[in-house]
């Protein structure tokens, strides 16, 4: 028996060594592209609100001649009772569309296709899409670097609104079976070059959570409008952002069942953060703060590179809000602005969430 175990081994070894030793094996296909949809790059999932990821194409070649992608069409399933597709162009007549970006090409983009089939399309289309609703766009690039060899970049950013909770089950699909197509790159003869991988996260449409709050400026002469307020998770991933109206107050839709850090941010203005947000019930009011004025040069502290900045504009009017001397937004430099500046001297942010 002992023999016989033995010669058995003796034999799959040899059988295998042909493979191991296979070039094709080890270094894989000479053209090698991918399909990657990021994970959420700006947003909340949750119901009520939307959130944005990108679709990047990748392509490496490893050697010549290289093949270079001139066109892109990409089939996007994702479940419609979950999310939908926020309408980039804000038309209703035209459908849904997504947004087509410059980043994989650099060119003038040509779009051929850009529409969102919630029912089975009319045109040739993917297995999937009979069962899901699909995302179908097709774009490519005039001028430019022409066909592109070893790049990675977005071709489209998606703006997804969260219906109901549960996987968005977004995905590419890949394979079609003949005519119909599947998603396909195109080489600048026509032909098609293989997708070898995609890469799709695994998104969940959660119960939303807000986080209620109010910020006013410090000084200003106008209203509290316009203030940047961001949540944060742990990591300062963005989870939502927003601006503040013109009483200050916010409001934040984000993940049930996590803690937050949240951020107010004002051109001119030390930032102000609460941490530790926990949301666990539908609302979370934390309050107000004041932000205090005076950081003209964003380094959230105030310091004599502020103070001589404002004294250097010292009288001047009919500036922009955006102007960050102008601390209060009257659109005049004055005494107004450098006693604020002063007033905070030395002072560094993110300050107290602090009335
Ligand atoms: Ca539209
Ligand atoms: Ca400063
Ligand atoms: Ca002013």
């Amino acid at each position: 028996m002992k023999h016989r175990v033995l010669a058995m081994t003796v034999t799959l070894l040899v059988a295998l060594l042909p493979l191991a030793s296979n070039p094709a094996y080890a270094d894989g296909p000479n053209t090698y592209t991918s399909i990657i949809v990021s994970d959420i790059t700006s947003g909340a999932p949750v119901v009520g609100s939307t959130f944005t990821t990108d679709v990047h194409v990748s392509v490496m070649n490893n050697a010549t001649p290289e093949t270079g992608v001139m066109g892109v069409e990409l089939w996007i399933p994702f479940d419609s009772a979950v999310v939908a597709v926020d309408d980039a162009d804000d038309n209703p007549a035209n459908g849904d569309q997504v947004e087509i970006v410059n980043g994989f090409f650099d060119g003038s983009l040509v779009v051929g296709a850009n529409e969102t089939f919630y029912a089975a399309p009319a045109i040739p289309h993917p297995p999937e899409c009979d069962t899901a609703a699909c995302v179908h766009i097709a774009v490519s690039h005039t001028g430019g670097s022409g066909p592109v060899t070893n790049s990675s970049g977005p071709v489209a950013t998606i703006t997804w609104a969260g219906i109901a909770t549960g996987a968005a089950g977004i995905s590419v699909a890949i394979v079609g079976t003949g005519v119909p197509p599947g998603s396909v790159l195109s080489d600048v003869n026509g032909q098609p070059i293989p997708i070898n991988s995609i890469s799709v996260p695994t998104i969940n449409i959660l119960d939303a959570g807000i986080i209620q709050g109010t910020v006013l400026r410090q000084g200003t002469m106008t209203d509290h409008a316009g203030v940047d307020v961001v949540a944060l998770a742990i990591g300062n991933a963005v989870i939502a952002a927003t601006t503040t109206a013109a009483d200050g107050t916010f409001s934040l839709p984000v993940p049930l069942g996590a803690t937050y850090t949240v951020q107010a941010d004002y051109n001119g203005y030390l930032k102000s953060q609460k941490s530790s947000v926990y949301v666990v019930g539908a609302t979370v009011n934390i309050g107000s703060t004041t932000i205090r004025g005076g950081d003209t040069n964003g380094d959230n502290c105030v310091n004599i590179l502020d103070i001589v900045s404002i004294i250097g504009k010292f009288g001047m009017s009919g500036l922009a809000t955006t102007d960050p001397e102008d601390i209060n937004d009257d659109g005049t430099i004055n005494i107004l602005d450098l006693t604020l500046g002063a007033g905070n001297f030395g002072s560094c942010g993110p300050t107290a969430w602090a009335p």
